[in-house]
């Protein structure tokens, strides 16, 4: 043990020089970012044809290729076995349903558990937000003080509130991120490099939560909402990119790989992200490591993929790990394709000021938070008010 803590001291200065992150705006290098609007093969983009059908599919594929691999849309069957639970810390206000979902494929399943709460008050189909959670949902559910998932607060709005733990589809462990449908269900994503690993795993649970929706009468599944924190919004995003069912999108500090722009190398980097958690994304990514200027995409064309979608991206100031300024101009830029390709007039500050926090314009919206990196009920608030616009919801 002694002799850990000496290699340790002996060692450290050593690998803090290593690890240098910049957190100086006047250090972050000049953008050339890809444009939106030329595609790969030159070709200019101006209509929403042109977008849906060239465009948008070329960028899906590149962010699959080059960052999260694709998330897999085959299997051979999908079944909900759901069952009324009434002893639960809501019951004044919600009814619970555990729901297992079994998929089958070449003979293999993998369950899936989803905890879903409907309002007791007002009749459905209740429009539904989605959690993609990498903390402990067991845990969150016991504890009502818990402001990662404010079940009370999201079910006395009208809207039914979901939850699933990563660990069911792709456990958040670099040594046991296998140990689910990798294993299961798509065994030959692990054999390609630019195939499917943790995110996407996620982001392919969120889209089985959303087949339940689409089966569950009290949940009106046009009006669903994804949430994800950090880890979890950047899966988050990336679900809401390939699967147009979710009609919002919402990132909370998702940060490196998630919301914040890649080649700004401001707080966490591609290279720093691919070493601590290299089966969040596939092995193509490690190929940009030192080396964000060969990406073909940045994270704008992530937002931009979403269009015209409703999509909501939140930073925290005191959490420059994750880029606030980054997060926000991706969603700045990626907010062209909304206003340029679809006629949506988005209203976006040309910079980002402090202390202008919400911003709610058509389709497209964005807070900076006071305080640390967490989700919190403030984040839920932003969210929820940002939601009850969009859909308009009447009470
Ligand atoms: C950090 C990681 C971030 C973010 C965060 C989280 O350690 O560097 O990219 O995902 O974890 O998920 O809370």
């Amino acid at each position: 043990y002694l002799l850990n803590i000496l290699v340790g001291i002996i060692f450290s200065p050593n690998l803090f020089a290593q690890e240098q992150f910049n957190y100086d705006e006047s250090k972050v290098p000049d953008l050339v970012l890809p444009d939106p609007f030329v595609s790969a093969k030159g070709e200019i983009i101006k209509t929403v044809d042109e977008w849906e059908s060239i465009r948008r599919p070329e960028l899906i594929r590149l962010f699959a290729e080059n960052v999260y691999g694709g998330i897999p849309r085959d299997f051979d069957e999908i079944h909900f076995n759901v069952s009324t639970d009434s002893d639960h810390l809501y019951k004044e206000v919600a009814m619970k349903k555990n729901v297992t979902i079994r998929v089958t494929r070449n003979g293999k399943a993998q369950a899936i558990k989803l905890f879903v709460f409907l309002p007791l008050e007002g009749k459905g189909p209740h429009p539904v937000f989605l959690l993609i959670s990498h903390r402990n949902v067991q845990a969150l559910l016991d504890d009502k003080e818990d402001r990662f998932f404010p079940i009370a607060q999201i079910v006395e709005k009208g809207y039914a509130a979901a939850i699933f733990d990563v660990v069911d589809v792709s456990p958040d462990d670099k040594e046991r991120f296998t140990n689910g449908i990798l294993e299961s269900l798509y065994p030959e994503e692990l054999k390609n490099s630019g195939g499917m690993r943790g995110l996407a795993a996620w982001a392919w649970g969120a889209m089985r939560a959303m087949d339940y929706f689409e089966s569950e009468n009290a949940i009106d599944h046009k009006r669903a909402a994804i949430v994800g924190h950090s880890r979890g919004g950047k899966a988050a995003l990336w679900a809401g990119a390939n699967d147009k069912r979710w009609a919002v999108v919402i990132s909370n500090e998702s940060g490196c790989g998630g919301a914040a722009l890649s080649r700004r190398r401001f707080g966490e980097t591609v290279k720093r992200i691919n070493t601590s958690f290299p089966y969040w994304f596939n092995d193509n990514f490690k190929a940009y490591n030192d080396n964000e200027d060969a990406l073909p995409i940045d994270q704008h064309l992530l937002a931009a993929c979403i269009a015209p979608r409703s999509i909501y991206i939140a930073s925290a100031i005191e959490d420059q790990w994750a880029d606030p300024k980054g997060e926000f101009l991706s969603l700045k830029l990626g907010s062209r394709v909304y206003s340029e390709i679809y006629g949506i007039k988005v209203d976006l500050p040309e910079i980002f000021e402090n202390h202008q926090r919400t911003i709610h314009t058509k389709s497209v919206g964005y807070h900076l938070r006071e305080g640390k990196h967490n989700l919190t009920l403030y984040d839920w608030e932003r969210f929820m008010d940002f939601v009850e616009k969009e859909f308009l919801l009447a009470r």
